[in-house]
């Protein structure tokens, strides 16, 4: 029986996986490496420090460590520039009426994010105050897609991992989900997150109950 629902937060509450993607791609074109779409997917639910590892890796390019945290805090005060006006009205459509319904039910909510701005974010959308529990990148040692995050929230929830569903937009943060034993519901399509066990494209006039009905 399905008590708690988890939620990842870029990409499924909000959008700002395009402002992850704006400040990688500009970072990554200023030190000479591509970067498109089809590689950003690669990056989506993992840490900001293994994210700068894979570019690296995908341009051939080695630095030294000091080099990279210099990049690391480029990259994050790129992407906080880019989240500053965000607010209440970016809560992506529907999310806001699932989370009421799911809170009308009974059913336990968390957060389980790969982002150490994760806070940040949801005091913006006014919404930190709808999740019993907020599991972020500053309290977990391993990234998705590790089960760290997933496990650690159903933990703080007091559930056990058969007793939780994932929301999930990342193939990492899919396969995380699958590994901590949860049901992984995409938001996406079957094609590109292949591991997921349904797959919604959005959340208005939604249900769990009901979505979970099409596995
Ligand atoms: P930060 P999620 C993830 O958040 C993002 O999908 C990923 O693109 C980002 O690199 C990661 O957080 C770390 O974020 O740099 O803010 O700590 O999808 O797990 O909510
Ligand atoms: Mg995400």
């Amino acid at each position: 029986m399905i008590k708690g629902c988890i939620f990842d937060l870029d990409g499924v509450i909000c959008d700002t996986a395009q402002f992850h993607f704006i400040a990688w791609k500009e970072l990554a074109n200023g030190l000479g490496i591509p970067f498109d779409e089809a590689f950003n997917e690669k990056l989506k639910g993992v840490s900001r420090v293994d994210s700068l590892e894979l570019i690296l890796e995908n341009g051939n390019l080695t630095l030294d460590t000091s080099r990279k945290e210099e990049l690391l805090n480029l990259k994050n005060q790129r992407y906080l520039e880019l989240v500053e006006g965000m607010s209440q009205s970016d809560i992506l459509p529907g999310m806001a009426e699932f989370i009421f319904v799911l809170a009308a039910g009974g059913i336990l909510k968390g957060v389980g994010s790969s982002s150490k701005n994760a806070k940040r974010i949801l005091d913006k959308l006014r919404i930190t105050k709808a999740f019993e529990v907020i599991v972020d990148g500053n309290m977990i040692k391993n990234s998705k897609p590790h089960p760290e995050v997933f496990l650690k929230c159903a933990d703080l929830l007091g559930l056990e991992p058969s007793e939780c569903v994932v929301i999930e937009d990342a193939q990492a943060g899919v396969e995380a989900a699958k590994r901590a034993g949860m049901i992984a519901i995409g938001v996406g399509t079957k094609e590109n997150l292949p591991n997921a066990d349904t797959w919604v494209t959005d959340f208005r006039h939604r249900t769990l109950d009901d979505i979970l009905k099409e596995i």
